[in-house]
């Protein structure tokens, strides 16, 4: 009777997969003819997208400014409205508001963006630490203080490729209705296609997260948009950054340095899940020696 309950326990979870699948939704992702940035997960990516939207107010007031100038002169000095123009060559008042005003204008963007870099290069002290490594055409990742480390394809790299896979009709590099459903059955939809990876960083919400980005053969880039980061993977030096994500989900980057023939095919998935699903996860991978699917965990938290 027991083992019966318990095989309809395990089936019932089975059944409950992929509906666990969903709960994780993608938060950020480029959208087809998107021209906004991502919807911003942590403080670092709000700050950016704030400063960005002020420089993008004072840049138009000077395009402004500057347009109506230009016109003012077309009309007021062509040669028929002023068939005989001046022929002054300094006007010192004119010359010190213009040299003052640019120098006021560079202080105002420097006082409010210098702030916002200096909240990224300051490091502070990780809940998670983990070493991410770029390599021709992957990303390697390790959990620094745990034991657990795997490298992580883009789903359709040959790696990825079983031969169950290529028996459905799935080729490197190709989206085609095999492809599709290897991406389905991963979690994913066909939207996802060159972003979604076979296996993905993992993270707690709301928790410091310290990356050490390194390379292991040229320079690749590690980037989440909707977290306001980016940093150069140089072989052979260590570089950091840190985000603080406030919203579970699912977050895609792309390789950001242009590394080789497939650079294209590098992408970064990383998955905000509560502590207790990442507690749980990073318990089951460091048992199993490897990464575990998180999407199991999420149903418990
Ligand atoms: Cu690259």
């Amino acid at each position: 009777m027991r083992k019966i309950s318990m095989l309809t326990g395990l089936m019932a979870s089975l059944l409950a997969a992929p509906a666990i699948a969903q709960d994780l939704e993608v938060v950020g992702r480029p959208h087809q003819g998107g021209l906004g940035f991502q919807p911003a997960a942590t403080e670092l990516a709000r700050d950016l997208q704030w400063l960005d939207g002020m420089l993008l107010i004072i840049i138009t007031a000077i395009t402004l400014l500057v347009v109506a100038l230009m016109v003012f002169a077309f009309i007021r000095f062509n040669r028929r409205a002023n068939p005989t123009p001046a022929s002054f060559t300094h006007n010192t008042p004119i010359e010190v508001a213009w040299t003052i005003g640019p120098i006021i204008i560079l202080v105002v963007i420097g006082a409010f963006s210098l702030p916002v870099l200096f909240k990224q290069q300051e490091i502070p002290e990780g809940d998670v630490v983990i070493k991410v490594t770029g390599y021709q055409w992957y990303w390697g990742y390790e959990y620094v203080g745990e034991d657990l480390a795997y490298d992580s394809y883009m789903i359709g790299q040959p790696y990825t490729l079983a031969s169950e896979d290529e028996e459905a009709g799935a080729r490197p590099y190709v989206f085609n209705d095999a492809m599709e459903a290897k991406l389905v059955s991963a979690g994913y939809s066909k939207d996802d296609w060159l972003l979604a990876t076979d296996t993905s960083v993992v993270v707690p919400v709301g928790a410091t997260v310290v990356m050490q980005v390194t390379g292991a053969d040229v320079i690749h880039s590690w980037t989440i948009p909707a977290f306001g980061v980016k940093q150069d993977a140089v072989p052979g030096r260590i570089a950091e950054l840190w985000f603080n994500a406030e919203r579970e989900g699912v977050y895609f980057g792309q390789c950001s340095e242009l590394c080789g023939i497939s650079h294209a095919y590098m992408p970064i998935t990383v998955k905000v899940v509560s502590q207790e699903a990442y507690d749980a996860w990073l318990a089951a991978s460091q048992e199993d020696g490897g990464y575990v699917d998180v999407r199991q965990f999420l149903a418990n938290s």
